[in-house]
């Protein structure tokens, strides 16, 4: 990353908790190439926050690997952007400790995530899994970072960032920015595709229900077609029909139609000659994507020596805030 003051600052990150799916792009990955020129950009596959569920060492490893040739592949340039791991720069766990000290237990456990995912795991509710919105918001702050693109679902975690943020500046005098939600119009949110009313996850055990962006151009015309809709059989974006809306705005966000001219495109034809439509403009879309990532994977010295660089970038960055942050609460300098 070219280093230009006059720019805003962008932090985003990923889990490394399975192959993205079409709802990690359109909500969130997708935008990041596309940031670059205007903002100085900070990218992270985040391990240190999947591990707050369990994973297999083994495939943690390979797909941290994979998550960082993904986001290459879907447009992040490491000479544009800094873009590391999240475990290669040990300040992420530093700032997680002090900002834990300013962030409330009350607060922790309002998180909708916590509640979901400890539903979800209920033999394994560790302590981190309540405290990773801190460790978010350490890595959104330890850049003073001013903008966050994420999909809806992480706004309530961006809130309590922008909460410790403003607290430990009113406790110990301003260091942190308090960052900004950047929010995707459409497809901020896309939902599964056996039950839209849950978001589309990585981690649902249902393979059909989500469409993962190296899924073979057969596989994801199939998921389409197997898409769960309303017994009607009419192609218009309404609340009450939560199915072929998800579908719409897919659509949408592809091939960049508004719903109004998709309407009038399927005007008369049914759920079928739709379904196709969508699945086939997605594995057009995504083709790229694949082609890019199997050729970085082919080549892992070029990717160490990426992820490498970024990670001493995002330490010269992030160490200046956390030793102004141990001097704000009153730690001895240590040298
Ligand atoms: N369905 C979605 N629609 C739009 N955006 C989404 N994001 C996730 N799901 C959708 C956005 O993707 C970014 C990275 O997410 P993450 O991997 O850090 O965590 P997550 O939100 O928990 O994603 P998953 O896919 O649901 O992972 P698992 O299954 O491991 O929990 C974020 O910006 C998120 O908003």
């Amino acid at each position: 990353m070219s280093e230009q003051e006059n720019k805003k600052i962008i932090f985003s990150g990923i889990q490394p908790t399975g192959t993205f799916t079409l709802g990690n792009y359109i909500g969130a990955v997708s935008h990041w190439g596309k940031l670059q020129d205007e903002y100085n950009c900070i990218y992270s596959i985040v391990d240190m926050h999947a591990i707050t569920v369990r994973q297999d060492p083994v495939k943690l490893r390979q797909h941290t690997l994979e998550a960082y040739a993904l986001i290459m592949a879907c447009g992040v340039d490491p000479k544009k952007s800094i873009a590391f791991i999240q475990s290669h720069v040990r300040t992420h766990a530093e700032l997680n400790w002090i900002l834990a000290c300013s962030t409330q237990f009350g607060e922790l456990s309002r998180m909708t995530q916590f509640k979901d995912k400890s539903a979800k795991h209920p033999d394994d509710i560790n302590a981190g899994l309540f405290t990773y919105p801190v460790l978010m918001a350490a890595d959104i702050l330890a850049y003073k970072a001013d903008l966050v693109p994420v999909g809806v679902d992480q706004k309530q975690h961006l809130e309590l960032a922008r909460n410790v943020a403003q607290r430990f500046n009113s406790k110990y005098g301003e260091l942190f920015t308090v960052p900004d939600a950047y929010i995707p119009k459409v497809g901020a949110k896309v939902m599964s595709l056996q039950d839209p009313e849950k978001k589309m996850s990585k981690s649902d055990e249902n393979p059909n229900a989500c469409i993962y962006i190296l899924d073979e151009p057969d596989v994801i015309i199939r998921k389409f077609k197997r898409a769960v809709t309303d017994s009607d059989s009419v192609v218009r974006y309404a609340e009450d029909k939560p199915g072929i809306s998800n579908l719409m705005s897919i659509y949408s966000v592809i091939t960049g139609k508004d719903y109004a001219s998709i309407e009038r495109e399927f005007d008369g034809k049914g759920y079928g000659d739709f379904k196709l439509a969508v699945g086939e403009a997605v594995a057009d879309h995504l083709k790229p994507v694949r082609d890019e990532f199997a050729r970085l994977m082919a080549d892992k010295a070029y990717l160490k020596e990426c992820y490498t660089a970024g990670a001493q970038a995002a330490l010269n960055i992030s160490r200046k805030t956390v030793a102004k942050a141990y001097r704000k609460v009153g730690f001895v300098d240590s040298m």
